[in-house]
């Protein structure tokens, strides 16, 4: 009876792990022959993208709360899961019926498929993939579904030679599976560096020169770095620059192929293309980017200096009519922001960018062409990849995460950090020096304040302005504590006054506020 019961687990077993394993194939094989399709033809990547659209504000919050900007890998891995567990549940209908498993493999195509279509930037073409995976799938899954069955029917069998037949089937089921994971996961390797090399826009950026700017960005005073060991650097490395966005893939464009539309409510229609935008009177901007999604004292906002197009440039060409108060920018793979028409006209360095930190900007970063815009967040104002920009109204038109519960206008509100002492930090006694940041771009910060423990708010040293629309550091000198347990906490005042709140809000819809309290302990 016990005997039994563990055979019976063992043949399960087998199958199920056949379910897995042709199901590995499917997106094995439908990730290498991606490589010559559309990026969002590769199987996890659009049913990926579906998933992230489908997102609500509180989840997105939770799992960039939690995860940062790993938020991607997190997808992946609970993608995979969910794969995994509906791969099982097949492999064991296969041991009822293959044809009924095989209908789930097709089903499961079939849902692949309409995800992959449904992604902005695919045709029905791209579904190849998904089609050349399911009948490698169903072709591997018929081969170790009859070797499973050769061992469970050798298990019963009897007579001479059926300990050879026993010992045999098993192996051929062994290697069959061990030769086709590995077989995937080669597969699938290949499909990852082939996307690679076939990518143009690696090609492109690498072989790109940006021209010099027009008007160039002021150079930095001495001083914005404070001096305090520790500090991030005033200008954010490309490579450490925060990453977000709902892009799984990042977008493959080849600049002679972009053009940007402008369109909607304006007297004069215009389409620009990559040529005649680096061709056109660029400018040069520090520029402090901020997503709302940053919780007090986050580190989901960065430096850079831009370089790209004044919009507003481009608004004057088109004209836009009277009535319309947003232009709504949307990205080639589908995610739009709805930027007040008015912060685009009224003179800060909006920018068409081309280039981040002296270097064409990165894939990741809106390769070959974004918007940065000064004082507010990025969900409605940074649109990255950008492809079109129709003037409009907020009255008649939302933006990606306005339909998603987050909120259709996104000022940066201003905020402080403590950057030095870390959380939890043990420090040496006597005198601490702190460091920090602040940010209320388009206003400036014109005091930053620190709280040790209960005490008195005393006034920290500022580093020099670089522009309104960039960061302020700070450094302190504390005299220093009692050994044990210590707090510092922060707050700011921009350049008109305003101190900051000390309410605590969310990051949705609108962005989080508060002021940051870290404690830290004096040895
Ligand atoms: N195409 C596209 N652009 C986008 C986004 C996106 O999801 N897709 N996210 C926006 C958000 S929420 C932010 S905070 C900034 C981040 O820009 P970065 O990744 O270059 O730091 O990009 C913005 N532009
Ligand atoms: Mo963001």
């Amino acid at each position: 009876m016990k005997q039994q019961r563990k055979t019976r687990g063992r043949d399960l077993a087998r199958f199920g792990f056949l379910g897995l394993v042709s199901a590995a194939v499917l997106f094995a094989v439908a990730q290498l022959v991606s490589a010559f399709f559309a990026v969002s033809s590769a199987p996890l990547v659009a049913m990926g993208s579906v998933f992230i659209n489908l997102t609500p504000p509180w989840l997105k919050d939770l799992v960039i709360g939690l995860f940062g900007t790993n938020d991607k890998l997190v997808l992946f891995l609970s993608l995979g899961l969910v794969a995994a567990i509906v791969a099982v549940g097949i492999g064991l209908l296969a041991r009822r019926s293959f044809g009924w498993a095989a209908g789930c493999i097709v089903i499961l195509g079939a849902v692949i498929s309409v995800a992959v279509i449904s992604r902005p930037a695919t045709s029905l073409a791209d579904i190849t993939p998904t089609l050349v995976g399911v009948v490698a799938s169903l072709f591997v899954m018929r081969a170790l579904v009859n070797a499973a069955w050769r061992v469970e029917k050798a298990a019963v069998g009897e007579g001479p030679g059926a300990d050879v037949e026993r010992t045999a089937s098993r192996r051929i089921f062994l290697f069959g599976t061990l030769f086709t994971v590995v077989g995937a996961g080669v597969v699938a390797g290949i499909g990852q560096s082939l996307a690679t090399v076939r990518n143009v826009a690696v090609a492109a950026r690498e072989a790109l020169k940006l021209p010099a700017p027009r008007t160039s960005a002021p150079a930095l005073p001495a001083g914005v770095q404070v001096d305090v060991a520790g500090m991030p650097p005033f200008v954010t490395p490309n490579d450490d620059f925060y990453r977000i966005d709902t892009a799984l893939s990042v977008p493959d464009i080849n600049p002679s192929d972009w053009s940007l539309r402008i369109h909607g409510m304006v007297e004069k229609e215009l389409t620009i293309g990559f040529d005649e935008l680096l061709a056109s009177e660029l400018s040069e901007a520090y520029v402090t980017l901020t997503c709302v999604s940053n919780a007090v004292g986050g580190s989901l906002v960065g430096n850079a200096k831009w370089l790209g197009l004044p919009i507003r440039d481009l608004l004057a060409r088109a004209m836009p009519q009277p009535g319309a108060d947003m232009v709504l920018s949307t990205s080639i793979d589908g995610f739009s922001a709805s930027t007040p028409l008015e912060v685009l006209t009224d003179g800060r360095d909006a920018l068409l960018a081309v280039g981040m930190n002296g270097t064409p900007l990165p894939l990741e970063h809106g390769f070959p062409v974004r918007m940065v815009v000064p004082g507010l967040y990025g969900f409605v104002s940074a649109t990255k990849w950008v492809v079109d920009l129709e003037v409009t109204r907020f009255a008649d038109a939302k933006a990606y995460w306005s339909t998603r519960g987050w909120s259709d206008h996104g000022p940066i509100k201003l905020a402080s950090r403590v950057d030095v002492p870390r959380a939890f930090a043990k420090v040496a006694s006597g005198k601490v020096t702190m460091g920090g940041t602040a940010w209320a771009q388009t206003r400036g910060i014109s005091k930053v304040q620190v709280q040790i423990d209960d005490g008195d708010w005393k006034d920290a040293t500022l580093g020099t302005e670089a522009s309104v629309d960039t960061w302020r550091q700070w450094s302190y000198v504390w005299e220093g504590g009692s050994s044990g347990n210590h707090s510092v906490t922060v707050r700011a005042v921009d350049g008109k006054g305003k101190v900051q709140t000390s309410d605590k809000a969310d990051p949705a819809p609108n962005g989080a506020s508060g002021w940051q309290r870290i404690q830290f302990s004096v040895a």
